[in-house]
Parts: C-alpha cells; structure tokens; sequence
C-alpha cells in the first residue's frame, strides 16, 4: 500500500515538473521588462529552436579561422559542414578603451557588419567581455589585485573612470542595428568564468556580494542611463560543483535569461583529460538543466571545446551524447586562432582535419540544430 501510494506521490510530482517545465517554456519573457519586441522574439526564437535540438556556436567564426584571417564569406565551420554556425560568438574587450579594434584585432566596425549578416540569416549573436583591469591598466588577467571590483562600485575610487567604460561599450551595443534601424538583439555573456580566479573579477578577487553588485550595476546602468533593451543576459560561470555552488554568486532572476557554464577537456586532451570532462560536463548539465527548469531561465553552454580537437571522434563519441535531448539552446566552441604563433589554438576542424568528418556528422544528427 505505501509502496502504492509512494509511487503515486512520484508520478504527480514528475507530471508537476513537466508541467511547470512547459508553462515555463512559454510563459517567459526577458527578464529586462522593457525588452523590445526584437529581443522578445530572440528569446522566443532561442526557445522555440532549443525544443527542436543544440544550436552549433563558434566564437568569431566570420573574422577569421585557421591560417586565415578576413576572407570574405568564410567560416571553418562552413567549409567542414556547409552552412555558417547558428550562434555566432564576438569578444568586445578593449571597447572600453575606446580602440577601434578587440583584443584579438577584430575591428568592431568588422564585427558589427558581422553581427548585421548574422542577423539577416537568422543566426543569433553572443558577446563576451575581457574587460581590463582598471586599476593596474593590464588585460582581464591580471588577478594581482582583489580590490578592482570594490573599486569599481558606487563608493570606490573607480567608479566615475568604470562608468566611463562602460559609456564606451554601451555606445557599441547602441550602434548594433537593422536595416530598418531597429536595435539588433543580441546576448550578452559578461563577467564569465567568475567561479575561478583567472579575472579581475574572479572568486578570489572578489566577494559574492561585490560580484552580484557589479553584475546589477552594469545592467542597470545600461537600461537606465542609456535605455539599452536589446540584450539578453546570459550568466556563465565555470565548472562548478552543486547548484549552491553556481548560485553562490548569482545576480538574481531579474537580472539574468540564459544560464550556462564554461568547460573545455582539461590538460593535454588525453584519454583520461576527456574522461574528466565527460563527468564535469555532466553534472554541469544537470546543475543549469535544474535550475533553468525552476526558474524559467534558457540553458546554455556557454564555451566549450578540445583544443586542437585531438579526438577524431570527439563531437560525435564525447559532446553528442553529453548534450542530446537535454534543452540546452547551443553549445559555443572557442575561437580557431589565425595568429601565427598559436597554431594549435583551434576547436572547430578545418578543412583536411582528422576530426572535420566527424563535425559534420555531428551536424546533421539529430537533436542538433544547424
Ligand atoms: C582566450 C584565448 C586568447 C584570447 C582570449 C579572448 O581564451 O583564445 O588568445 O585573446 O580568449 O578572446
């Protein structure tokens, strides 16, 4: 009898959660109330694309690939595959500066046609930021300091030059538009990997509360000081190990629509690094499938990859069935190096690679969306 009743209990909580996970699906909207109607149909696209299979991303797929850099229409992905990714990645650090190109030499003038082109075809668009270090002038990596943030909000010494920053990369955002001079909306996936202490806004550079203010005062400053509704944020931290852990520093519902997570194959990419991997990604799959399924939010990887793809079977054997039927919106591959001297700094296959075949049959299995 209890047994009987037990069971009973555990079907109408998994009907329960069914039901909660479908109105969820269609009832959300962006979390800026303001958004756009653009912005609200980018939401309501990314949703509707995710229930039908993972979206294939890859970071600065049009400016450049392997051994090549501005060939007009290119992209390694195209090339291996066929078709252009459906999620497109840029990286705006060094906007804030006021440069005319990103770290990585991408000029945003290029970058924003690129976007333009993206939008045209449907594609979606995901910005990340290696902001710099304000105080000592160096890049996003240089962690010596673990005041930057506190320094950076209301009350510290930075803040007037942050804001001032941040004017600079709003302005970039503000430019981002249609033919029909519609704002173009894209995702915006700031302050990631913030569970390591990699950046000067790191776990150990920072405190949770300094984290979640930064994270609200920059949005917050985008749509109050500059009326910036085309964005949807997505919340990224690296590999964590329990939902707690990936809340710990979590700026809040109103502030957040896609929750993802950063995670490449470890080490040398050995048999064994891959292994690992298989596991992190896994419970980090669980934790944002979990948590997006309670509160609404999209999930999504935010980075991931192999470098140098060591594995000719890595997209089919290793990601495949990791991400199959889970909901995640897409999965983004970092960037194929152009630069000469980083020649194994690569994720996607390239034309002749051991893994290209192996892409493209990744491709066109389903559950992915390409
Ligand atoms: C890192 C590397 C760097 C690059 C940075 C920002 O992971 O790819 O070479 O400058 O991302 O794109």
């Amino acid at each position: 009898m209890r047994s009987k009743i037990k069971r009973y209990v555990s079907k109408l909580v998994l009907c329960g959660t069914f039901t909660t996970g479908l109105l969820n699906l269609f009832a959300q909207q962006p979390a800026d109330l303001h958004a756009t109607k653009e912005t609200k149909e980018l939401y309501q696209t990314i949703q509707s694309r995710r229930a039908k299979g993972i979206s294939l991303g890859h970071q600065d797929a049009l400016a450049y690939g392997h051994g090549w850099y501005k060939e007009k229409g290119r992209s390694d992905l195209k090339d291996v595959a066929g078709k252009y990714p459906n999620v497109i990645g840029w990286e705006i650090g060094d906007i804030e500066l006021g440069k005319p190109y990103n770290l990585d030499s991408v000029y945003f003038d290029d970058m924003r046609r690129y976007i333009v082109d993206t939008h045209k075809r449907g594609g979606i668009t995901t910005l990340s930021w290696h902001a710099n270090n304000i105080v000592s002038g160096k890049n996003a990596w240089d962690c010596a300091q673990d005041t930057v943030v506190r320094s950076i909000l209301p009350a510290g010494s930075n803040h007037q030059k942050y804001l001032q920053w941040l004017d600079r990369t709003a302005a970039f955002l503000l430019s981002l538009k249609d033919s029909r001079g519609n704002f173009i909306p894209v995702v915006l996936r700031p302050y990631h990997e913030h569970t390591g202490s990699w950046f000067w806004w790191g776990a150990k550079q920072s405190t949770p509360q300094e984290y979640k203010d930064l994270w609200k005062m920059t949005v917050d400053y985008f749509q109050q000081k500059h009326g910036i509704h085309h964005l949807l944020y997505c919340y990224s931290p690296s590999e964590t190990e329990n939902e707690a852990a990936f809340l710990e520093r979590y700026p809040g519902d109103a502030y957040v629509d896609l929750v993802a997570f950063d995670c490449y194959v470890p080490g040398d990419g050995t048999p064994e690094d891959i292994e690992k991997y298989k596991i992190a990604m896994a419970k980090n799959i669980d934790i944002i499938t979990a948590y997006a399924g309670k509160s609404g939010k999209i999930p999504t990887i935010g980075e991931t990859g192999l470098e140098s793809v060591k594995d000719p079977a890595y997209f089919t054997q290793v990601v495949y069935p990791l991400v199959y039927g889970k909901g995640l919106a897409w999965l983004l591959f970092w960037r194929n190096a152009y630069e000469k001297d980083k020649p194994n700094h690569y994720y996607i296959p390239f034309k002749g690679h051991p893994a290209a075949e192996d892409l493209k049959l990744f491709s066109k299995k389903t559950g992915v969306y390409f």
